[in-house]
């Protein structure tokens, strides 16, 4: 029989960063909000969550390794939204920020979860932050509370 390791979805006690880029904010506090209650929900708790605040997007994994070279918690939620402009910037940006996120997460050795919406327009990126497609702020806050829980385990 396989040993099986996985997370579970218990938030109690798990110290959590949530990184908020501000442009976009109308789209990005509602993923906070998402994240925030997904954390709440699932036994997490007030004092063990931070928020942090970071211009745009580029500055998420700027933060998001910072943060996580502390030792000070024990997963990472980056979470914005890059919407599609008239030029070639949005790629540009949006390959960046998940290159420096996986980086900062790999070089810390604790998950930096991808909550960044990358979307062609404003209202699909309303859609996906608490409309009709979901809030991506929840499920990567579940992911982190998974990954965080995974993590303790493979150690
Ligand atoms: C400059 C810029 C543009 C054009 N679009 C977005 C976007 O859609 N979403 C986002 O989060 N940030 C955007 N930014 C800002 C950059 O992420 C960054 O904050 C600035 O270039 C300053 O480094």
């Amino acid at each position: 029989m396989a040993r099986i390791l996985e997370g579970q979805l218990e938030a109690k006690g798990i110290r959590i960063a949530l990184v908020v880029a501000r442009w976009n904010e109308q789209v990005t506090s509602r993923l906070l909000s998402g994240a925030e209650d997904a954390l709440l929900k699932h036994g997490g708790d007030r004092d063990t969550v931070t928020v942090v605040h970071v211009p745009g997007s580029f500055e998420l994994p700027l933060a998001a390794s910072r943060l996580a070279a502390t030792g000070k918690f024990d997963a990472i939620v980056a979470l914005g939204a890059l919407v599609r402009g008239e030029t070639p910037h949005f790629d540009v940006l949006a390959a960046t920020v998940a290159r420096g996120l996986t980086q900062a997460g790999m070089a810390a050795g604790i998950p930096v979860i991808f909550g960044v919406l990358t979307c062609d327009t404003m209202e699909q990126a309303m859609d996906r932050a608490g409309g009709k497609a979901g809030n991506k702020g929840w499920d990567a806050a579940l992911a982190a509370i998974e990954m965080a829980g995974l993590y303790t385990r493979l150690d």
